[in-house]
């Protein structure tokens, strides 16, 4: 097959599950071209089946901005002629999905479209009001929709009501060759970033206000009074600023360390002890299941997919948003008990591998774009 995957090519999930999906569809066989306004950044390892293709900007003096909706349709129909796509795969509903469904118009044959949402789209730009209408469009005019949790296909069909086709829940997944428990890097990084035998808790995000940055710091400030650890914060973003300003507040300078964007996040992952994730809200959170496989016991908040991704009480624990002092008691439960710690670490290997493997994601889209290009033909 031929897939067209459009996807935003910087830091964030969406883009970290496109290109992952790409790699493992170019290893079936299939033919994926990416359609994108730059190189998506997990986008680096060179593969025979695998293309990029970039939708150039333009600058006229009539546009504030150039309407990359627009840029990317025509770029969309231009690789859909030129190398023959069977089928677009558009991550996000807003605006990939529009840009989709206006390059179907300008064909002159059919070009199936699967749209898969990862949440942010519905949950928060859908749901306004000025994107309202043109994501239930997207919805309507997807020849198939697939969400990456069960609580994201409820949402969606709550906030937009129920389509004819659908929404099929297909996980997002883990590659268990590049992320696993990695005991001697672990040592190495205890050297660096915490020389004195402290246990390392980490956040990975992109910083925006939905990842409660500011909880994260709050939750190691009242571990550290009873645990001696480290904070690992990695990723950048708007809220960067509040959260230096809050590391500040707390007296934690020494105790915190801030690595700005990483793409090796497997690498710090099997570092750390405990992850914390602590969103007001979460589609699914594919960090959180890529700590696990690295063997890294979550804490995370009781929200979205995350009850789907994380098993309370077994690769980690669940609590209601800003509860930042369930949160940080769990944390204390799980780093003062190393037999209950190494069976928390052990579970979360397992789980991640057995619920979340990557061939059977594949597996998935592969029949979903199958029966679309059936259909549609
Ligand atoms: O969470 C973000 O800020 C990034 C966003 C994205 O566009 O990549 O992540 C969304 O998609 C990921 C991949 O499916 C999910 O793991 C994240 O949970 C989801 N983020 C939210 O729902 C807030």
């Amino acid at each position: 097959m031929k897939i067209g995957m459009v996807c935003y090519p910087s830091y964030g999930g969406s883009g970290v599950v496109a290109t992952e999906l790409g790699y493992a569809l170019g290893e079936q066989g299939h033919e994926v071209h990416f359609i994108s306004s730059s190189r998506p950044f997990r986008l680096h390892r060179f593969h025979e089946q695998l293309f990029f293709h970039e939708v150039t900007d333009v600058s006229y003096p009539l546009f504030k901005t150039a309407p990359y909706t627009l840029l990317l349709a025509n770029k969309i129909v231009e690789v859909a002629n030129y190398v023959g796509l069977d089928v677009i795969h558009a991550h996000y509903a807003i605006p990939h999905s529009i840009s989709a469904y206006l390059a179907k118009q300008m064909m002159t044959r059919p070009l199936p479209l699967v749209t898969t949402l990862h949440g942010t789209d519905v949950t928060l730009v859908g749901a306004h009001e000025e994107f309202f209408q043109l994501t239930r469009l997207a919805l309507r005019v997807s020849d198939r929709i697939t969400a990456v949790s069960q609580a994201l296909a409820r949402e969606t069909e709550e906030t937009f009501g129920t389509t004819e086709q659908g929404i099929e829940v297909i996980p997002n997944f883990i590659d268990p060759k590049a992320y696993f428990p990695m005991e001697k890097l672990k040592g190495r990084c205890r050297k660096y970033f915490a020389p004195h035998g402290e246990k390392i808790l980490a956040h990975i995000s992109n910083f925006r206000e939905v990842k409660r940055v500011l909880d994260v710091v709050n939750i190691f400030a009242r571990v550290e009074k009873t645990v001696f650890c480290r904070l690992l914060l990695v990723g950048d973003g708007p809220e960067m600023s509040r959260v230096e300003r809050e590391v500040v507040r707390l007296g934690l300078e020494g105790k915190v360390q801030f690595l700005g964007k990483q793409e090796s996040v497997q690498e710090i992952l099997q570092m750390v002890d405990v992850f914390l994730l602590p969103s007001e809200q979460e589609s699914f959170g594919l960090v959180a299941l890529e700590a696990m496989a690295c063997g890294v016991p979550v804490v995370c908040s009781r929200v979205g997919g995350l009850p789907e991704v994380v098993q309370h009480g077994k690769t980690g624990f669940l609590a209601e948003v800003g509860d930042v002092q369930g949160m940080s008691e769990a944390v204390i439960e799980l780093l003062t008990d190393d037999t209950r710690y190494k069976a928390f670490s052990e579970q979360a290997v397992t789980w991640a591998r057995e619920t979340f493997p990557v061939e059977r994601a594949v597996l998935g889209y592969e029949k979903v774009y199958e029966d679309v290009m059936t259909e549609v033909r």
